[in-house]
């Protein structure tokens, strides 16, 4: 997307916390990052970069923050306009302690998630901390946008609070970090699980106070595990996905499989105690049977430094908490078909069963040149065992190659000129692949047929 302007808005109101101490003040903050524009159907998103974004300028502590999309007078965008894909918020004040670059504090996306502290805990923030933002948009229209990602953190100004240092911790290790993904290939029996697991080595004795979790459609949990245990559950963070008719399911083109609306939130005062340098494992459960690509599993996790914590096999605290919102939803991950998305005369997005063109016949092998928003052959035909190869030549944007639905799940990385990929097709039938970062103009049916 072009290059955004820094329009910013920025409210402040003291809020009357009738609870705290007659010295607490929490002050609610508010920041409005954009215009963003998005062209019809367009993808917005930071890729290899972040941005700045204007921080609160105060000294104290967050105790609460939440980010969505509105528009230029600050009104939610509904989802048929514009998705929120995802948002992390990192401070380049401080360094990352589970991957390299800036610190990661907070993130949300389909899953709408509120970062929120037990009492007594907060986020330290200094005046002159510079924050920025790494984010995925989505137009679902056939009009340009001018979106606007809006902020809202409260900050406690006055009282003294104990400060929480944030991991971000992927199931995915530290590799890809701008693109942490994986693909589940499906073809499992029903009710199978597959596993994305990277092992973390703690780094600071304390208690882990908060966590939430970033994962997509076809998850059924992301688990923080002490392998050294019987039974080694530390943490859990399930999704809940909507009802057929929620929005998500309804818009044109779908980026990638539906993401939960929610996925549960935890909390404990009492926290989770874990010790410098043990090993635990993150592990991000999908569903098995059913292909799901370009996944993800993400822990959010909040740790209060504490000497005294100590590791042992005993229960979670009493007072942990596992919070997902009232509405009706699905606790497992639906079947969800990712179609092709074209246009009709109307330039209006529809489904499609392939792109326009020649069928190109293949045996063993193909290559697919991938130009600026194209794919020179869409329609291929290949031989069970083939090897089709897709080399990238755009010197400046990102593409991918990324399976809709079929008979496996694969894509590859978002890559520039001058990268290859390969997939060896061994099960016959028809894969229906886009660019999911061009999922209008970028389709591709590559038919597999049986030796
Ligand atoms: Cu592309």
């Amino acid at each position: 997307m072009s290059r955004s302007r820094f329009a910013l808005f920025v409210a402040f109101a003291a809020v009357c916390a009738g609870a705290a101490p007659a010295d607490a003040a929490v002050e609610r903050f508010t920041v409005r990052q954009g215009p963003l524009a998005l062209g019809p159907y367009e993808v917005g998103q930071t890729s290899a970069n972040t941005r700045p974004v204007r921080a609160p300028r105060l000294d104290g502590w967050l105790v609460k923050m939440h980010a969505r999309v509105v528009d230029r007078r600050g009104r939610p965008m509904p989802v048929r306009r514009v998705m929120l894909h995802h948002i992390v918020y990192k401070n380049a004040s401080r360094r990352d302690q589970v991957c390299p670059g800036s610190q990661s504090f907070y993130g949300t996306g389909e899953e709408n998630e509120t970062l929120r502290f037990p009492p007594g805990y907060g986020y330290r923030v200094r005046r002159g901390d510079r924050w920025e933002t790494g984010w995925m948009l989505m137009n679902h229209g056939n009009r340009r946008e001018a979106a606007y990602i809006e902020y809202t953190a409260w900050i406690e100004t006055s009282a003294r609070l104990r400060g929480v240092v944030p991991y971000w911790v992927r199931a995915t290790g530290c590799a890809y970090r701008n693109d942490p993904i994986f693909n589940v290939p499906g073809g499992g029996a029903p009710g199978s699980t597959f596993e994305e697991s990277a092992r973390w080595t703690v780094p600071r004795t304390g208690r882990i106070v908060a966590g939430g979790s970033h994962v997509h459609g076809g998850a059924k949990e992301l688990t923080l595990t002490r392998p050294a245990c019987p039974d080694g559950r530390l943490m859990s963070s399930r999704p809940l996905f909507g009802l057929p008719g929620h929005p998500y399911y309804k818009v044109l083109p779908v980026l990638h499989e539906p993401g939960p609306f929610a996925t549960s939130w935890l909390t404990s005062a009492t926290g989770v105690p874990v010790e410098r340098g043990e090993r635990l494992r993150v592990t991000a459960l999908y569903d098995g049977e059913r292909p799901h690509t370009r996944v993800m599993g993400i822990w959010h996790l909040y740790l209060a430094p504490d000497a005294q914590a100590r590791a042992t096999c005993g229960p979670p605290p009493a007072d942990l908490r596992d919070r997902l919102p009232r509405e009706r939803g699905r606790t497992d991950p639906p079947a969800v078909t990712v179609p092709l998305t074209g246009l009709n005369g109307r330039g209006v997005a529809r489904t499609i069963l392939r792109p326009p063109g020649p069928l190109v016949r293949a045996g063993a092998r193909a290559t697919v040149r991938v130009g600026l928003r194209s794919y020179d052959v869409r329609n291929l035909s290949i031989a069970q065992g083939g090897v089709v190869t897709w080399r990238f030549t755009a010197k400046r944007d990102f593409h991918d190659v990324t399976l809709a639905n079929g008979p496996v799940g694969f894509a590859s990385r978002w890559s520039l000129g001058g990268r290859s990929y390969a997939h060896r097709f061994d099960v016959p039938g028809t894969y229906r692949l886009f660019c999911s970062l061009h999922p209008i103009d970028m389709t591709q049916v590559v038919t597999v047929r049986p030796r």
